[in-house]
């Protein structure tokens, strides 16, 4: 109950522009969470509104899809990892500069008020604008990894796969695969001549069948990029810094996401009740009740934001590659 009065309070205590204003000039450890609404300015596209990707996939009915979540799904992944694959590039993070969103970040950081931004988006925009504290809490190109073996690879080695629209494998399952055969030869022929030509009867079984079962079948492993796609776990580290950050946060600001996707919605319930939470979106959400809720187009909303704060938001640095 006393939960449920403390927030009551809270939620009557704020609510203008002018509050957020006042939350901002007097905050210290600011918890930024962005979604895809940050990076639309970018030109990349989010995933749920009317221009977003989902509604792109239904349209354009090119994919063998159900349904457009399926895109990023990772049993169909392992099943059609073509239909990904054929798709990848059109939100593969190349020749964007961040927006004013991440360089308000930037810029919240700089001025030494940014606890963390848990970012959703795997466009990597908020370290090319500097973010230094910045959880990307479903992964990014950075990397890749391999499904079977999961060695790691840096993102560059997928690039022109992505860019081609092929799928790609891992050379290291391959190399791996060949040892191992390699190998399991050796032993065979040295234990036929150890044992002599009676037992060497029983060892010279074709266990090929078998060892391909353990393997899993002969191809080497599909190689993802380290986004997180449905049906994976997040990495420990969200819940590690989060668990830090809930003691430490006084105000939450959301930014450009429809919370729709769990766990990371789940932040605003997470930290304690008494913790201001600024929503900044295009179009509102009635699953969750934020403080301050600043409808309209992030990046006009924090650049008001930040005249009204008598702050200057950074220039892009970043330089589109030609
Ligand atoms: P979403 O569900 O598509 O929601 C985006 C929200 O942003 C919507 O509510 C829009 O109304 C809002 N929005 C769009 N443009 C603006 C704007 N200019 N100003 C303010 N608000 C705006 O996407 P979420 O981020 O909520 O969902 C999480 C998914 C999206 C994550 O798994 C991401 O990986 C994934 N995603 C990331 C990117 C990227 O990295 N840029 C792009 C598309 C999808």
């Amino acid at each position: 109950l006393s939960r449920i009065l403390r927030r009551r309070t809270r939620l009557e205590q704020y609510s203008s522009i002018e509050d957020a204003v006042k939350l901002i000039k007097t905050s210290k450890k600011i918890i930024i969470l962005s979604g895809a609404g940050i990076s639309t300015s970018c030109g990349i596209p989010d995933f749920r509104s009317s221009t977003g990707l989902y509604a792109n996939l239904q349209n354009e009915g090119k994919f063998d899809l159900d349904d457009p979540q399926q895109m990023f799904d990772i049993s169909y992944f392992r099943e059609k990892p073509e239909v990904f694959y054929s798709f990848a590039k059109q939100i593969y993070p190349s020749n964007f500069i961040p927006s004013p969103c991440h360089r308000w970040i930037k810029l919240l950081e700089d001025k030494g008020v940014l606890l963390r931004n848990y970012t959703q988006n795997i466009d990597t925009l908020e370290s090319l604008a500097g973010v230094q504290n910045v959880l990307q809490c479903h992964g990014s190109f950075k990397t890749a990894s391999c499904l079977r073996c999961k060695t790691r690879v840096p993102g560059q080695n997928i690039e022109p796969y992505i860019m081609s629209q092929q799928v790609p494998y891992c050379g290291i399952c391959k190399a791996k695969r060949a040892e191992e055969m390699e190998l399991q030869k050796k032993i065979k022929e040295s234990l036929k001549k150890s044992k002599g030509k009676a037992k060497a009867s029983w060892d010279d079984q074709d266990d090929s069948e078998e060892e391909e079962r353990e393997w899993g079948g002969g191809e080497p492993g599909i190689i993802k990029p380290d986004i997180t796609f449905f049906g994976q776990a997040l990495d420990s580290e969200f819940d590690e810094c989060l668990f830090k950050d809930r003691e430490e946060v006084d105000l939450l600001i959301v930014i450009g996401t429809s919370l729709k996707v769990a766990p990371v919605s789940e932040v605003l319930t997470h930290i304690p009740h008494s913790v201001p939470q600024i929503y900044i979106n295009l179009t509102p959400v009635h699953h969750v009740h934020p403080d301050i809720c600043l409808l309209g187009d992030a990046d006009s909303i924090v650049t008001y934001l930040s005249d009204r704060l008598g702050w200057n938001i950074p220039l892009p640095t970043a330089v589109p590659k030609p």
